[in-house]
């Protein structure tokens, strides 16, 4: 395809095997207005960064981000660093002209985010877009239950009630991964999962969070330094004797207010024992309830309140035909998708924003409006749930 976007991605761990998966992908599944060229992957590690490149397919590599956002032959940025350098490697991709997707939350602190979102607004005057990586508003699943929401299907809303569970640092000899410090990641549970649910909490009910109430907790207060970096998983070679102290919440509980009036209630923990990555959200509405479980990616589980007696209760909607987000461009009415599926169909969107000049989302705006409420609970939490407005962008 002529005019291809040329992308430039700035890091190679989890997210960016996830990211670079969705970049190999998006052309060769959607019809997309440009096309896709991984031209360059960046990174500080030589020893990971070549066999990155490799694997994830890229066809340059860079060791430095802003030799890379000096390039001519760039078009787009992709950050999924941690959060500490998103906010200086944005500003400066947009103050370059370059398109910048980053990775959630949007930044470590509401200042960067702030800043983030002013350089967004600058560059959006000359055609530049950006774009945050919210990848859960992206399974089909949860789109269609937005669309059911908007289109009235279960009334006003009442209550949101959403969880993000991990049990992934519960072994207090679990090394002391960059996850778990504040300096990197910004927070620990809260903004990592967290994030996830308050944001599909505003995308699903089209409704902004006002207000909130938080506790959080760390339990494990101190663990063993590890000796390489690492991501979700570290092996016992990778720690060292000495040990350090986590500095960021292992769980967080929320009370909030909705701008319409409901109520919701959020838990995100990496102290769910038995739970690996268990999300769910349900809404219930004055004339039914809509649920979503990321373990039953598929479906939706749907309460039509008008029903009565003998066919009252939850029924399942499977999300696998056509006229459901996204679905049309796979496979035939029926199978199943999957995680990897959400950060292809995040590049298809933003593709089209670029190519079509219309503003991305969830918007750097947006992911400010996620950030201010994290705040909001980080805030309340050290005043012992004190109750919070979270403000307005
Ligand atoms: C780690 O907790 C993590 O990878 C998150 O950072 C992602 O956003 C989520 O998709 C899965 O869990």
């Amino acid at each position: 395809m002529s005019n291809p976007l040329r992308i430039g991605m700035v890091g190679y761990g989890f997210m960016g095997a996830a990211h670079s998966q969705a970049w190999r992908t998006v052309h060769r599944v959607f019809d997309l207005p440009r096309g896709i060229d991984m031209a360059v992957i960046c990174g500080r590690d030589a020893a990971q960064l070549e066999p990155a490149a490799r694997k994830f397919g890229w066809r340059e590599t860079e060791r430095d981000w802003r030799t890379l956002i000096a390039r001519k032959d760039i078009d787009v940025i992709d950050i999924v660093t941690p959060g500490d350098s998103h906010a200086e490697i944005a500003i400066a991709a947009l103050a370059a002209g370059k398109h910048v997707l980053c990775e959630k939350p949007l930044a470590n602190t509401v200042a960067e985010a702030e800043a983030m979102t002013a350089a967004a607004a600058r560059a959006a005057r000359d055609g530049v877009r950006a774009m945050c990586g919210f990848s859960y508003r992206r399974v089909p699943a949860v789109a269609h239950l937005r669309a059911l929401v908007a289109a009235g299907r279960i009334g006003a809303v009442r209550h949101v009630r959403a969880a993000y569970l991990q049990d992934w640092i519960v072994d207090p000899e679990f090394p002391l991964v960059w996850r778990l410090q504040k300096e990197r990641a910004g927070s620990g549970a809260l903004g990592d999962i967290g994030a996830h649910i308050l944001d599909m909490t505003q995308y699903v009910t089209g409704e902004r969070i006002t207000g909130v109430a938080g506790l959080t907790e760390t339990f494990v207060r101190e663990r063993p330094l590890p000796s390489a970096s690492s991501g979700l998983s570290a092996s016992a070679e990778t720690k060292s004797q000495a040990r350090g102290r986590v500095t960021v919440d292992d769980a967080a509980i929320v009370l909030g207010r909705l701008s319409g009036g409901g109520l919701c209630t959020f838990e995100a923990t990496r102290f769910a024992t038995g739970r690996k990555n268990a999300l769910r959200i349900e809404v219930n509405g004055s004339l039914g309830s809509l649920a979503f479980d990321l373990e039953r990616f598929n479906e939706l589980e749907y309460h039509a309140g008008a029903r009565a007696g003998t066919e009252s209760g939850f029924t399942r909607i499977l999300v696998t035909e056509p006229e459901h987000p996204y679905i049309a461009a796979w496979w035939p009415p029926g199978h199943i998708i999957g995680y990897e599926h959400v950060f292809t169909h995040q590049a298809r969107d933003f593709v089209h924003a670029i190519a079509e000049g219309t503003e991305p989302s969830p918007s750097f705006a947006e992911a400010l409006g996620v950030q201010l409420a994290l705040d909001a609970v980080e805030r309340s939490a050290a005043r012992h749930a004190a109750w919070l407005d979270v403000p307005a962008v």
